[in-house]
């Protein structure tokens, strides 16, 4: 946080004028560590309470985390303006200076988690499996003990970097009682997550933390709690930087950019009743220290009205001039020499390709994560998003070996406005004009329903087992799985 050396820079995050907001806060905190840091065991760093009632907390260096529980599951509803289920506000104020980026994961149970994937994370400059192990070192700096670190990356910092701001403490069991110390933690902990990198630099000659257009808390501008949400895509985003004059609204986050970090595969999420945000850069910035995350709210979105509908798909995406068949919100593509590769999307909305807010972007190399996000999103409409999965000819993967834009399978599909999900051994097929043919078949093209909509938008069709199924609506087809 850079408060002490800033200070023009701050703007009123809040005016607690309005208390109807009130009901959309969390219910409880679960889980709350600040290791490493110049806040760590005292101060903004030490109060977890207070984000309840939207007084600011800081998350520490990379790794510090909070995590917040709903009783009743913010659902990822489609009446929410822009898709955009939750909104955290920070004290961040839409400028790369004070720019302090955390990851945001959901979880359904507390238990198993999946990461809302941010706009970068799909990008180089993303380290999607850093890992830092902290110290406990003698050291102590104005009586607090100092932290000691080593990365996957090969660095080590011997000694706390930061000589100011009682240095970088290492976090002591007696100020943390809602994590779950585990044996040894006491003098040393590990954190692992998607670490984002940034080359930029302040005024002064201090290293900046990234600054993502999007998917990140502590970012954006806030304005006042409780007000509307606005459009993640949108705000503090022009041509690369600054505020665009769209408004302040916090960061706004979607529960469809979920992804299972293992596969880096979208995954469908009804809903999630739990929040968890962690700190995403491991930075000195001189005498600002490290970039912690501030985290001042988290809020539900205010039940909406009416389904605000979803952007028109892209007329076309091509990769090096081919056309892939966006049946498939999942689709491969098979790069045969791994050089160059260009990205275009003939679309009308807002288009982000990966990081970068364009409807061209070219590659000098396929991303190391072989994943080209394009995400489409119009007026208040939900977006559309696109994962497209590069791979190279030699791959033994037998879905991306054969030719380029092969569909295969993925949980959640759009074709035009109709959207097919599948929970419970339910197939969902949202979004259905009138009087559509509704064909379900198995992978071995054996029918097992048949229906038509009628009037109905929305169809669900039980299945008999978890699996891939053909699903055909009028002549359009593409596959579902049903978990
Ligand atoms: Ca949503
Ligand atoms: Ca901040």
């Amino acid at each position: 946080m850079m408060i002490k050396y800033f200070v023009l820079f701050i703007v009123p995050i809040a005016a607690f004028s309005q208390t109807a907001y009130l009901t959309r806060l969390p219910n409880e905190i679960i889980d709350f560590i600040v290791p490493a840091s110049q806040y760590t065991n005292h101060g903004t760093g030490t109060t977890p309470e207070k984000q309840l009632s939207g007084t600011m907390i800081s998350l520490g260096n990379f790794g510090g985390y909070i995590t917040v529980k709903y009783n009743d599951p913010i659902p990822n509803d489609p009446k929410n303006p822009y898709g955009v289920d939750f909104t955290i506000y920070g004290n961040g104020n839409g400028t790369q200076g004070m720019s302090e980026p955390g990851n945001v994961y959901v979880s359904k149970d507390g238990d198993k988690w999946y990461l809302l994937a941010g706009s970068d994370y799909f990008d180089n400059n993303t380290v999607r499996d850093y890992e830092v192990t902290y110290t406990r070192s003698d050291a102590t700096i104005n009586g607090f003990q100092q932290s000691i670190y080593e990365d996957n990356l090969g660095s080590v910092f011997p000694i706390s970097p930061n000589t100011y701001n009682n240095g970088y403490a290492y976090p002591l069991k007696e100020y943390y009682p809602l994590y779950k110390w585990e044996d040894g933690e006491e003098d040393k902990m590990t954190f692992k997550g998607p670490l984002l990198l940034s080359k930029a630099f302040d005024p002064y000659g201090s290293a900046s933390a990234g600054f993502p257009a999007w998917g990140y808390a502590d970012v954006h501008s806030n304005g006042d709690i409780g007000d509307e949400f606005g459009n993640p895509y949108t705000l503090n985003y022009a041509d690369g930087a600054g505020v665009d004059g769209a408004g302040s609204y916090g960061n706004g986050f979607d529960i469809s950019w979920a992804i299972d970090q293992e596969s880096g595969k979208p995954v469908v999420l009804d809903e999630i009743s739990y929040i968890k945000i962690q700190g995403a850069s491991h930075i000195y910035g001189g005498r600002i220290g490290e970039k912690s995350p501030e985290i001042t709210a988290i809020l539900r979105a205010a039940e909406g009205t009416a389904d605000v509908g979803v952007t028109t798909a892209p007329s076309a995406i091509k990769i090096n001039g081919v056309a892939l068949d966006l049946n498939n919100t999942n689709l491969y593509y098979t790069n045969e020499n791994g050089g160059e590769i260009s990205v275009e999307v003939e679309s009308e909305a807002t288009v982000f390709i990966n990081n970068t807010r364009c409807t061209e972007r070219t590659y000098e190399t396929v991303p190391s994560s072989g994943v080209i996000r394009v995400v489409a999103q119009e007026e208040t409409k939900q977006p559309q998003i696109y994962y497209i999965y590069i791979s190279s000819s030699s791959s033994d993967d037998p879905s991306s070996s054969s030719v380029a834009n092969t569909p295969v399978k993925s949980p959640q599909h759009a074709v035009g406005n109709i959207r097919a999900n599948a929970i419970n051994k339910t197939i969902i097929l949202e979004n259905l004009p009138q009087g559509a043919n509704v064909q379900i078949y198995n992978l071995k093209g054996k029918p097992i329903y048949s229906a038509n909509s009628e009037n109905s938008k929305i169809l669900r069709i039980p299945v008999q087992a978890k699996g891939l199924y053909i699903v055909k609506v009028g002549n359009q087809k593409w596959l579902a799985t049903s978990h």
